[in-house]
């Protein structure tokens, strides 16, 4: 089917299933080629379906072979059946069992989707919906039903087999070279959390005693020689079950807990019943080959698909609009715990800067949509920033609103009502309101509408009625769709803070115990008494929520901020906003006065000098300045990137000047000789080193190349040679080549470091950058095939390299649409995913925007794309 013309799915027109399965029996004979399998269901007639409906099981890509209903093999007359879905226009009004026989060609799935291949190894990935592409079936998250999976194969090419829940039996089939085994899962679950695999593994184990006291066995695993990359993913998924069982009173419910790591992913890792399916990037980490980031990413996502296993698994969602009750929910699960494992402040400030740049950058485009979407044509493009980022904001609001005692009481009543079910957010949230008595309606709009809401704070002092004053007042720009924009729920957690650093005191009932303040429609205001001076606002601490906030604070009262705020995150944000200030204003050429950056560069110094050993992650964050992603954003129209690339250049070479000797200084301090170790106050130190490196030759060339060569042939750690390595992109010339060079020689047989030096290359901000991507798009380890090397390089160079990809000549859009449409035709997901590249492309200046309008239209144009392409092109378009 030509796909722009693909049916429009709505929330309005969800019905429950005619049909319900089960029961299911999978025997699956896996062959590269020719996979056979059989599915036996028991089927029944749901009672809340209607009575005289066909039985229409979905199907995409498989090929039937035999099919029979309660043993009787059916007539052609009584069935029809193609590649998309199988059609039983009569079936039995009382229960029945269907069985139900497909071939299907792992190795030709380029999709990865359904059953596939990586690296000679067999796997699945079900979520949306691949299990159609295994089977024909019920493909909807609201039919749960017991699998019983047998697998079988030669053995020397899947010794290891795996399945769902327990495994039951295993052993030879007599006088073959094949093997079998048996594995049951006694809970219910969907489709989309089916999974196998059957390959040659290495693996890492454990056990686990649950606190109950029952005995689990854990085990990652990987390609055989990597099981010692696997010692990290084990140690934090043990920390992740102890910490369920710890902070949610949760506890794993099965025998086994296996992780398999593969090298061809789409997305990070899925969540399957007792069966995680990696990207091996998520799992694999030695000190020679992982950063302190991947270390990072690491632990958040093994406790991600962990705490799936109850919110997401046990709890599953009714339909896909409902995806964020999942997934916003194991977010706010995931960053809870790795606060609790890191430092919760540095964590926070790490997930709001991901949020700004990928959700509210969402928001603002053409792809905007709100938390949980009322229509759709593909469902796998709704895996978006707003649908987990935005969706974990909304839980976390939640909890800031109703308190912590509060919030855990609902989450245990919503764990007791919906366990076993396939539930809504309408579920979630009345949990709470009935723990509460609270009315949530207004809050629930949070789900409900898209768009970034902007909020304008002004405080007034009156010194002789000795008052201060707050006023908000809010408004969201229209998004797609969604012109009329309601007033939101939004919670204010907030503070004062007097000239000589003080906390004043916040009293009116207005603030809640836990000093949050809600503001619920356009405008209001809030009047503090007995103020014996003009304070500085501290609102929205610890970024209480996903909004913009335009503070009318000059950039003097900001920086009071920055050195006495007893809030963090606001500490941080006071610097960002100074930056961004003069960032935009510089890309905009409009005049900035000296003092003006030499007041900040001040500022910075005298943080430095006070707080960066006592915190040093927390200090590499402030030193850090807004990308230009962000500068652009803040600017939005008619941007010119060249602009924003000198801009920052410019600040960070005024900054960097006047604070040389102390980030020269700290450079040295911050030497660590001992071993590495992965630790979040280990990762801190070496993160503002880093920086201080990354700074150094912006004031000094001479010193940061030689400094940065230094680091990066002594280098005992992945964490510092990369980032000596980036420090030596942002030079030219000679020592930058050889370090490339020897990098890439050094780690030819080592992808997924590859992939690190894919990423810096396609972001270094030159004219020659664009040739050397097309170049490496022929070295040995990439492949069009592969999902992590097309986003190292290509991903990278599109997402990153706000230059080059915004070529004024529109080369850049073209290399990269170009490359999208070849990927389209093995990968429609990829594609899909690489085209969001463009959704910034209205905000451009004219000549830009023309030259990515025609890329797109080439597109769009492309005879043959993909569902998942043309839905994403033709909403950036429109
Ligand atoms: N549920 C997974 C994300 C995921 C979604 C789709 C996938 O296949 C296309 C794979 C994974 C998670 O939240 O981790
Ligand atoms: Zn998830």
């Amino acid at each position: 089917m030509r796909d722009d013309s693909a049916p429009i799915i709505r929330l309005e027109d969800y019905r429950p299933s005619d049909f319900l399965i089960d029961r299911v029996e999978l025997d699956v004979r896996l062959h590269p080629t020719a996979t056979r399998v059989t599915a036996t269901m028991a089927i029944r007639p749901n009672p809340h379906g209607r009575s005289d409906a066909p039985l229409v099981l979905d199907g995409d890509e498989v090929n039937l072979k035999a099919l029979a209903l309660d043993g009787r093999s059916l007539p052609g007359g009584e069935f029809e059946a193609s590649s998309q879905g199988l059609t039983i226009a009569q079936p039995p009004r009382r229960p029945f069992t269907l069985s139900v026989e497909t071939e299907i060609d792992p190795t030709a799935n380029t999709k990865l989707m359904g059953l596939y291949r990586s690296g000679g190894n067999y796997c699945t990935q079900c979520e949306a919906d691949g299990f159609r592409r295994i089977t024909y079936f019920l493909d909807r998250p609201d039919v749960l039903a017991v699998y019983t999976t047998r697998i079988e194969a030669e053995r020397a090419e899947a010794p290891v087999l795996l399945g769902n829940g327990n495994p039951v039996e295993a052993g030879a089939i007599e006088g073959t070279s094949r093997h079998y085994a048996v594995w049951h899962d006694p809970h219910p679950k969907p489709a989309y959390l089916f999974a196998l695999v059957g390959g040659r593994l290495g693996r890492v184990a454990k056990t686990f005693t649950t606190m109950s006291g029952r005995e689990v066995r854990l085990a990652i695993y990987v390609e055989p020689g990597k099981e010692d990359r696997a010692g990290y993913a084990l140690d934090a998924l043990e920390r992740s079950m102890r910490w369920d069982e710890r902070v949610f009173g949760l506890e794993y419910d099965l025998d086994e807990f296996n992780v398999v790591a593969v090298s061809d992913f789409n997305m990070g890792a899925m969540e399957n019943k007792g069966l995680n399916i990696f990207n091996d990037k998520y799992v694999l980490a030695s000190p020679e080959t992982a950063t302190d980031a991947d270390y990072a990413n690491i632990e958040a996502i093994i406790a991600h698909e962990y705490f799936h296993n109850w919110t997401g698994n046990r709890i599953t969602c009714r339909d896909w609009f409902q995806l964020c009750l999942k997934e916003g929910l194991t977010v706010f699960r995931d960053q809870e715990f790795s606060s609790d494992e890191r430092s919760r402040a540095v964590h926070r400030i790490a997930e709001v800067k991901a949020l700004r740049a990928r959700q509210f950058s969402e928001d603002a485009g053409p792809l905007a949509h709100p938390v949980r979407p009322t229509q759709y044509r593909e469902i796998n493009n709704f895996y978006t920033a707003t649908v987990y980022e935005k969706g974990a904001e909304i839980v976390r609001m939640l909890k800031t609103i109703i308190g912590d005692a509060d919030f855990r009481r609902g989450m245990d009543l919503y764990v007791k009502r919906c366990d076993g079910t396939a539930a809504t957010v309408e579920d979630f949230l009345s949990a709470f309101a009935d723990v509460t008595g609270r009315d949530l309606s207004h809050f629930a709009q949070w789900y409900a509408q898209a768009g970034t809401p902007r909020v304008t704070v002004t405080g007034t002092y009156d010194d002789l009625a000795r008052t201060y004053r707050l006023d908000f007042a809010q408004a969201t720009n229209a998004t797609p769709g969604e012109t009329v924009k309601r007033p939101m729920a939004i919670p204010i957690r907030l503070g004062l803070v007097a000239q000589d650093g003080s906390a004043l005191a916040t009293r009116s009932d207005r603030i809640s115990p836990q000093g949050v303040f809600m503001l619920d429609r356009e405008s209001d205001s809030l009047t503090f008494t007995n103020v014996p001076q003009r304070p500085a606002p501290s609102v929205f601490r610890d970024f209480s929520a996903p909004v913009k906030v335009a503070l009318d604070l000059s950039n003097d009262e900001l920086l009071v901020l920055l050195r006495h705020d007893t809030d963090a995150f606001n500490r941080w944000q006071a610097a960002q906003s100074v930056s961004l200030r003069l960032l935009v204003r510089l890309s905009k050429h409009e005049k900035v006065d000296g003092p003006e950056i030499a007041a900040l560069a001040a500022a910075l110094g005298s943080f430095l000098e006070s707080d960066a050993l006592r915190d040093p992650a927390f200090a590499a964050l402030v030193l850090t300045q807004p990308g230009e992603a962000e500068i652009a954003q803040e600017i939005a129209s008619e941007v010119d990137p060249d602009a924003v690339h000198r801009a920052r250049t410019d600040l960070r070479r005024h900054l960097a000047q006047a604070n040389t000797t102390l980030l020269r200084r700290l450079y040295d301090d911050l030497e660590d000789a001992g071993a590495y170790s992965p630790d979040a106050a280990s990762a801190g130190r070496r993160a503002l080193r880093n920086i201080a490196l990354e700074l150094l030759p912006a004031a000094d060339r001479f010193m940061g190349e030689e400094l940065a060569g230094a680091q990066f042939k002594a280098a005992a750690n992945m964490t510092d040679r990369l980032a000596a390595l980036n420090t030596l992109t942002t030079i030219p010339g000679k020592a930058r080549e050889n370090a490339l060079a020897s990098f890439g020689e050094r780690y030819r047989d080592e992808p997924l470091v590859l992939d690190k030096w894919f990423t810096l290359q396609a972001a270094i901000e030159e004219p020659e950058t664009l040739s050397r991507v097309e170049s490496l798009l022929n070295h040995p380890a990439f492949a069009l095939s592969n999902p992590n090397r097309v986003r190292s390089l290509v991903g990278s160079f599109a997402m990153l390299n706000q230059t080059q990809f915004n070529r004024a000549d529109g080369a850049g859009y073209r290399f990269v649409a170009g490359t999208i449409l070849r990927v389209d035709a093995l990968n429609p997901q990829l594609a899909a995913r690489l085209l969001t590249a463009f959704s910034s492309w209205r905000m451009m200046e004219s000549g830009r925007r023309a030259q990515a309008k025609a890329a797109l239209t080439q597109i769009a144009v492309a005879p043959g794309l993909s569902r998942d392409a043309s839905d994403i092109v033709h909403r950036t378009l429109e």
